[in-house]
């Protein structure tokens, strides 16, 4: 399998994270990227190319403009009148209150497109976000070209950012994107499977309403794990987009047996809704020993993931999401993928 990947994703080196309570190293750290790559060399997975740029016409695709350019200026905005740290939001608008006004003092705008509070903007991370979708659509464009699938390792991940907020570490919605442009390339009906631990609420929010993407999420369970509020099983899509957003939350503790027959269920989602390519937010913080979740997958079980996502048969893209246990990242990542392939190869 081809992977897609710049050594800029680590432009982004966030010094802070608000996690329990404290300003503490971010778990979202440009080693994860090398961690994965020395991983797919070491295996064998397959060559490794550098991502094309592609603007920000497919951004502002799936993303509003204002939000955009809310990120390019936030962190020359913030240094410019003194902060002293990396840009945190603190504040949020009334939910009861409607008509709320876009702020000009960027502390105020900050909270305005934040989703979340422990993500901070720091030097580079609009240049990070935007090499990452650019490795989402150049692993689009080889699988649009060729038919075969591909890995984009993006960092920063995407699959909290929504049309309008930033937050848990994401920025652009690179799976959106890729989704969205593969429609762009002719395909009437992408499927977006969402399998990192947490819920992916900006993917779901940007094709609420749509039919054209089938989102399907497995994922903990929103009244217990990051990102709460979204995520519930009865979430199903709005208006033409009905039956097309699927939900699959399971407990704390969840294991492979399980999880792995709601993987199933969603698979015929995806088989039954005619999706003709498929993008995959890969997570892998699914693992039993990820730091932030609580899940019990195992290492070996992330090769019979790849085993039953090939069954669909489809011109899939891999795009990494999130995974925090450092040291098995790399391992867990290319055991979906070389599953993948195996089972393509075996079924030739
Ligand atoms: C739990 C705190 C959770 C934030 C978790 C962010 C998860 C991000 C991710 C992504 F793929 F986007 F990277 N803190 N007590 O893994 O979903
Ligand atoms: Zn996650």
């Amino acid at each position: 399998m081809l992977t897609f990947h710049s050594e800029s994703t680590k432009l982004r080196r966030a010094k802070t994270e608000l996690n329990e309570g404290l300003l503490m190293a971010p778990f979202e750290c440009p080693e994860r990227v090398d961690l994965v790559l020395e991983r797919i060399r070491a295996s064998g997975l397959g060559p490794v190319q550098a991502p094309t740029r592609f603007g920000l016409e497919p951004v502002l695709a799936v993303h509003d403009r204002d939000y955009v350019e809310f990120l390019a200026g936030c962190w020359e905005e913030w240094k410019a009148i003194g902060m002293a740290g990396e840009a945190i939001p603190n504040i949020w608008p009334s939910r009861s209150m409607p008509g709320t006004r876009i702020p000009e003092h960027i502390e105020g705008r900050l909270g305005y497109y934040a989703q979340t509070g422990e993500t901070s903007i720091c030097a580079n991370t609009f240049e990070a976000a935007e090499v990452s979708k650019d490795i989402a659509l150049s692993a689009l464009g080889h699988t649009l070209e060729s038919g075969e699938p591909s890995f984009g390792l993006c960092r920063p991940p995407g699959h909290h950012a929504s049309s309008n907020q930033f937050g848990g570490y994401c920025f652009f919605n690179n799976a959106a994107i890729a989704a969205d442009q593969a429609l762009k390339h002719g395909h009437s009906r992408v499927a977006v499977l969402d399998i990192d631990f947490h819920h992916g609420n900006g993917t779901q929010e940007i094709f609420y309403a749509r039919d054209d993407v089938i989102v399907v999420s497995l994922h903990g369970d929103p009244l217990h794990c990051f990102p709460y509020y979204l995520g519930h099983a009865d979430e199903t899509g709005s208006g033409r987009g009905e039956g097309y957003n699927v939900n699959y939350p399971m407990p704390p503790g969840t294991d492979y047996a399980r999880w792995s027959a709601a993987l199933d269920e969603g698979l015929a989602r995806i088989r039954q809704a005619g999706a003709e390519l498929l993008v995959v937010s890969l997570g892998v913080d699914t693992f039993e020993h990820d730091p932030i979740s609580s899940f019990k997958l195992r290492s070996d079980d992330y090769p019979d993931v790849g085993r039953r996502l090939a069954t669909l048969g489809l011109p899939t893209v891999f795009l990494l999401e999130g995974g925090y246990a450092v040291e098995e990242i790399g391992i867990n990542v290319v055991n979906v993928l070389s599953g993948f392939d195996a089972a393509r190869a075996g079924s030739v």
